[in-house]
């Protein structure tokens, strides 16, 4: 059995981002026949919706979100919430194809205690994007993010920890999975805006999951 660090040299499918960030290429792709139909029966009971910034801005990525939390927007804030605002209910549960995908990429990556209680589903159309942010909405920091890449591929930028430090790209495509903690848990990132295209499962649209520990 090799080491992470021998495998990260070795594997061409794994990619160091940055200190605590790595991104596996394709590792979602056995997880796809159980996440997919997952995920349509979370939108069902959950449907993706255009949330408000506390700046007033309409934001062109819907979202939205399954588990014990979800993350939402408003004019008051961002926030995690038990209830879905839309019916008051409470969110979808995480489906047992999503816990055992994000675990198994946490392992993967180093992170063999991560147990997520909130999924929060990004869907993007052509021309949508989400500018540059930092992921600090949740209670402890110590745990990683997992982050899930479907359908159409998209431009990720990956900074620092100040807004203004330089950008690098990363293209993430059907299947690929992104983790990261440590150092970087706090780094500004985000999506450029969405080109056109038609992917073979999906259509014109990319779905990205985020995992995390938030409560
Ligand atoms: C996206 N992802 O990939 C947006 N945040 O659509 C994120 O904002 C993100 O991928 C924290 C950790 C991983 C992520
Ligand atoms: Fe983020």
């Amino acid at each position: 059995m090799t080491d992470l660090f021998t495998r990260l040299v070795v594997d061409p499918s794994r990619e160091a981002v940055a200190e605590g960030a790595i991104l596996l290429r394709g590792f979602a792709l056995s997880f796809e026949d159980r996440v997919l139909p997952a995920l349509r029966s979370v939108i069902e009971q959950a449907p993706f919706r255009h949330m408000v910034t506390p700046g007033g801005y309409t934001m062109s990525v819907a979202m939205t979100n399954c588990g014990a939390a979800g993350w939402v927007t408003d004019r008051s804030g961002y926030r995690y919430d038990r209830h879905d605002p839309e019916t008051a209910r409470p969110w979808p549960a995480l489906p047992s194809s999503f816990l055992d995908l994000a675990i198994a990429a946490a392992k993967e990556a180093g992170y063999a205690d991560f147990r997520p209680d909130v999924c929060l589903i990004n869907r993007y159309e052509p021309g949508a994007k989400l500018s540059l942010h930092q992921d600090k909405d949740e209670r402890d920091y110590a745990h990683p993010i997992v982050s899930v890449s479907l359908g159409l591929p998209a431009t990720f930028q990956f900074g620092g920890p100040n807004r203004i430090d330089p950008i690098r790209k990363y293209a993430l495509r059907h299947g690929d999975a992104v983790v990261w903690g440590g150092q970087s848990r706090l780094f500004y990132h985000g999506i450029t805006e969405l080109k056109d295209g038609d992917h073979e499962i999906l259509g014109r649209m990319r779905i990205n999951l985020t995992f995390r520990r938030a409560l």
